[in-house]
């Protein structure tokens, strides 16, 4: 299949992948991302797998495009996007991708959401509650949490996107410096919905292309109870501060 993305775009394009316990799904998510993106570099972030994703990780990177850092422990997703965020602007990166480990995000589609970059969003959404966007393998009960978390999430933060809690996505550095990433201090979902909502009030350009998510079919997920607290809770807090911005402290 043509790639519709020449070498020189791609050769701009740093895709991170953060891993705990991802050793049945991580060489897929490589070869896929290869095979897409031929010309992007990835860099793995993995802390500490107990399962040795890391030593994996490390075999993986005897291609030249995969390059993998490894942290002393589990600090969460949102320090690892921190630190790779930083990492994308420092290297002189053009885009930056977020992308799960896990199977959930397809490589295939990645291409459609650089061309949305591309064409002048500073960030692109990898959206399931869009038209044309899809969910396989969720039961009921994850639908209803991440459909109903999402409207939440809307409501009280008055933002106009539809899936802030994706994690498939580019963002573009420029406008990535524009956070203040050490301020950062979310890490689940929280983090996505804090990153997107920060760049949608700096006036940023913002893209939603839909997405097919699939869930993992391997491994184990991360996400629990905690995870869901801390969204909602940060949710609740920044909609407060939205509408009190004097009576917070
Ligand atoms: N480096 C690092 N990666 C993490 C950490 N927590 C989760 N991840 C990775 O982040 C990605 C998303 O985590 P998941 O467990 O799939 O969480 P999720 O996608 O919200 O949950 P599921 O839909 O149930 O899979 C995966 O690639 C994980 O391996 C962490 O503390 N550190
Ligand atoms: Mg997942």
């Amino acid at each position: 299949m043509q790639n519709p993305h020449d070498d020189a775009a791609q050769g701009e394009v740093l895709v991170l992948l953060p891993t705990y316990n991802e050793r049945a799904t991580l060489p897929g998510t490589v070869a896929g991302l290869l095979h897409h993106l031929p010309a992007a570099h990835l860099l793995i972030i993995d802390d500490g797998s107990p399962d040795g994703t890391g030593r994996l990780a490390d075999e993986l990177a005897a291609d030249p495009r995969v390059n993998v850092h490894h942290r002393s422990g589990k600090l969460g997703l949102g320090t690892a996007y921190s630190w790779g965020f930083q990492a994308a602007q420092d290297r002189g990166y053009r885009y930056v991708v977020e992308m799960d480990s896990d199977g959930s995000h397809l490589p295939a589609e990645l291409p459609a959401l650089l061309a949305a970059a591309e064409a002048g969003a500073g960030l692109v959404i990898g959206a399931r509650w869009v038209p044309g966007g899809r969910i396989v393998n969720w039961p009921w009960y994850r639908r209803w949490i991440s459909r109903t978390g999402t409207s939440v999430a809307r409501i009280a933060l008055r933002s106009s996107l539809r899936d802030l809690t994706s994690g498939f996505r580019v963002l573009d550095t420029r406008w990535v410096q524009r956070l203040e990433l050490g301020a950062l201090d979310s890490q689940g979902y929280a983090f996505q919905v804090e990153t997107a909502w920060s760049l949608e009030r700096l006036g940023c350009p913002i893209t939603e292309v839909p997405i097919t998510f699939v869930e993992r079919t391997e491994g184990h997920s991360k996400m629990s109870v905690g995870i869901v607290w801390e969204a909602l809770g940060g949710v609740l807090r920044w909609g407060w501060r939205l509408r009190f911005p004097h009576r917070d402290r």
